[in-house]
């Protein structure tokens, strides 16, 4: 889902690490080094990534400063690169583990960072991420690496990793209630949890609110659907379809009726029988057409859902993110379904759109199935970009 940005990513990492440390060089950092760290490097335990970004750093300056096998054998005897035990590496099957340390605390500057920091923001905004995203994401990296004092060169990639694991974790975790609590709370004062699903044509509203009356069907919760989308040809037949398949109860009136009024006699069969939940299917508006959004507006008046949900497609990127907005501006949104999210490569819109719009994500469609349903964890996204 994040190949690109994950890649991108340790990248980053490995590419400030050589910089910095060739900075360091430069200063006449890392020749005269002696005993300063050995001790202590020896016992650290350097992780596999660690192992192989340092063994391509080494070797990178060591080809700069035309140092060749031997010499840096010798340096090697003289503990001048401090050598992790080779041998249990090898057992281990982790290859190499040479860093640098450096004489004296290297601290990180503006200037060590800048160059790579700008181009992971270019790489960012091509997968997808909106641009106040990745300026944040850039930022907080910034803020935290420049200044801070380093020992070794692996301390760097350890740290730049861990900036933007930060940067990320701020910008997907946007809190709010899960749904599921929602339910229960609604349940606990006898009444039902009422979902309007808005977005445009195409983006898998029928297809989730099928999906959602699945999930929570097998939760214990008896959901009633409402067919409002009676704009489109065959959508209330394709909504009928899905409830016949799951025998979901679904409300719905001729094709042309008031989509308010579907909605709204969905909520009144719900509270008559006691059911948990109204799941209210629309039809796809595009966002910038006043008259319908109007008509969104009105479904919403007349049905108050307790929660107005935008479904956008993970593929259509930053349009999507587009789109949230506008909906947004026009009938304030509660939260955000992204659909297709087993097709995106980007994952860009996974990334922005909660941020942007200041709203969390609640689900990810993953798949054309019932149960291709994920609910939204900020750790899961997290393990997905950085493991
Ligand atoms: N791959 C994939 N396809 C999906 C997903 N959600 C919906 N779709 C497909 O997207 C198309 C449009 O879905 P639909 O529910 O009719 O969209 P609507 O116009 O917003 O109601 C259908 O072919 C769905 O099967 C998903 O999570 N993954
Ligand atoms: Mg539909």
């Amino acid at each position: 889902m994040f190949d690109s940005i994950k890649k991108k990513f340790a990248d980053v990492s490995s590419k400030i690490t050589k910089k910095v440390s060739e900075e360091a060089e430069e200063e006449g950092n890392i020749k005269a080094i002696e005993e300063s760290t050995q001790e202590e490097s020896i016992e650290t335990e350097v992780p596999k990534t660690e192992n192989k970004l340092d063994k391509e750093l080494s070797s990178n300056i060591k080809g700069e400063n035309k140092l060749d096998k031997e010499l840096s054998s010798n340096i090697k005897e003289e503990n001048e690169i401090i050598n992790d035990d080779e041998e249990k590496n090898k057992d281990n099957k982790k290859g190499n583990s040479k860093f640098l340390s450096f004489i004296r605390e290297k601290t990180i500057s503006e200037k060590d960072v800048n160059d790579i920091l700008w181009e992971l923001e270019l790489s960012l905004l091509e997968s997808d991420v909106a641009i106040d995203v990745a300026n944040v994401v850039v930022e907080s990296v910034k803020e935290d690496l420049v200044g801070k004092k380093i020992r070794r060169s692996s301390d760097i990639e350890k740290h730049t990793y861990e900036s933007l694991k930060k940067a990320v974790s701020k910008i997907i975790s946007i809190d709010g209630k899960s749904m599921t609590e929602m339910i229960e709370e609604k349940k606990a004062k006898g009444e039902p949890l009422v979902v309007m699903f808005v977005g445009i044509n195409g983006t898998g509203k029928t297809t989730t609110i099928a999906k959602l009356a699945s999930y929570y069907m097998k939760k214990g919760y008896t959901p009633v659907v409402a067919a409002s989308d009676t704009f489109r040809a065959g959508a209330i037949e394709q909504l009928n379809h899905h409830t016949d398949n799951l025998d979901v109860k679904i409300i719905k009136h001729q094709k042309g009726s008031d989509p308010a009024a579907v909605a709204f006699d969905a909520v009144e069969h719900a509270k008559a029988k006691r059911k948990e939940l109204v799941l209210i299917d629309t039809a796809g508006r595009m966002q910038n057409n006043i008259n319908l959004m109007d008509e969104m507006k009105k479904i919403k008046r007349v049905s108050k859902p307790d929660l107005v949900i935008f479904v956008g497609d993970a593929l259509t990127g930053n349009d999507a993110v587009e789109q949230a907005t506008k909906f947004n501006d026009a009938i304030d949104i509660d939260g955000v379904i992204l659909t297709k999210a087993d097709a995106d490569s980007k994952g860009g819109a996974s990334l922005s759109i909660g941020y942007v719009i200041g709203e969390p994500i609640m689900f990810l469609g993953m798949g054309q199935s019932y149960d291709d349903l994920k609910e939204y964890d900020s750790d899961w996204m997290l393990e997905q970009i950085f493991s």
